[in-house]
């Protein structure tokens, strides 16, 4: 008989074990989703972002010893971190609170600050990345694989005279082109700017505030004006 209430007891325990647990999994699954969204974002992709071109040009051939004559810049971004490359649209930051210049250094423009545990470092080494030959009037595609829209996307271009390939960029070395208004979710925007009487080599880049949450991109362009 004594052993009743025992049983009684351990089978009331039943409820308050099993949900805990049941919250545990419930949590854990969320998360597991939430990685799953977060894995996809965008970049720009023409003209070229850094690591999208390095992934587009050599993503199905990353192995190939000739990308270090024909595209070194490339070759030391596949060396340094291929995740940088697989992961072409994941080079953001969360919680900039529009702080870009605070949380983005002077030298890490194209890292986003070594943002991601700095997978995307290599990006900011100095060189001659491979070029897209733009004109004047330039339409900025950036490719949203999650439709996340954008609060605003900004856009600078290094001013003339400086010289992308040989030294590493601050933000004195930009000058803003456009910040546009408000972009609806999509997973394709077109940003048209227009940068008059330049030539030669220069470096486009692009902020783009998404409007799911403070997620930032830094996104380095390299262009050639012909
Ligand atoms: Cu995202």
């Amino acid at each position: 008989m004594s052993h009743s209430p025992h049983r009684a007891g351990r089978a009331r325990r039943i409820g308050p074990v099993s949900r805990p647990l049941a919250v545990l999994v419930l949590a854990l699954l969320s998360v597991l989703s939430l990685a799953t969204t977060a894995s996809a974002h965008g970049s720009v992709i023409d003209p070229a972002s850094r690591n999208y071109g390095c992934w587009q040009r050599w993503g199905s051939d990353h192995l190939n010893p000739n990308m270090a004559q024909t595209d070194p810049m490339c070759a030391q971004a596949w060396q340094a971190e291929p995740q940088a490359m697989w992961n072409w649209n994941g080079l953001y930051r969360n919680g900039s609170a529009g702080n870009f210049q605070a949380v983005v250094p002077n030298g890490q423009l194209c890292s986003g600050g070594h943002t991601e545990g700095g997978r995307y470092n290599a990006m900011d080494t100095v060189g001659a990345w491979k070029t897209t030959n733009v004109g004047a009037n330039i339409t900025i595609k950036l490719y949203d694989q999650a439709s996340h829209g954008a609060d605003y996307f900004l856009v600078y271009v290094s001013k003339p005279g400086v010289d992308p390939s040989t030294r590493a960029l601050g933000w004195n070395d930009l000058q803003l082109v456009t910040r546009t208004g408000r972009y609806g979710q999509s997973q394709n925007y077109s940003i048209p700017v227009n940068i008059p009487g330049r030539s030669g080599r220069a470096l486009i880049y692009t902020i783009w505030q998404a409007s799911h949450m403070d997620q930032t991109y830094f996104i380095c362009s390299d262009v050639n004006f012909v």
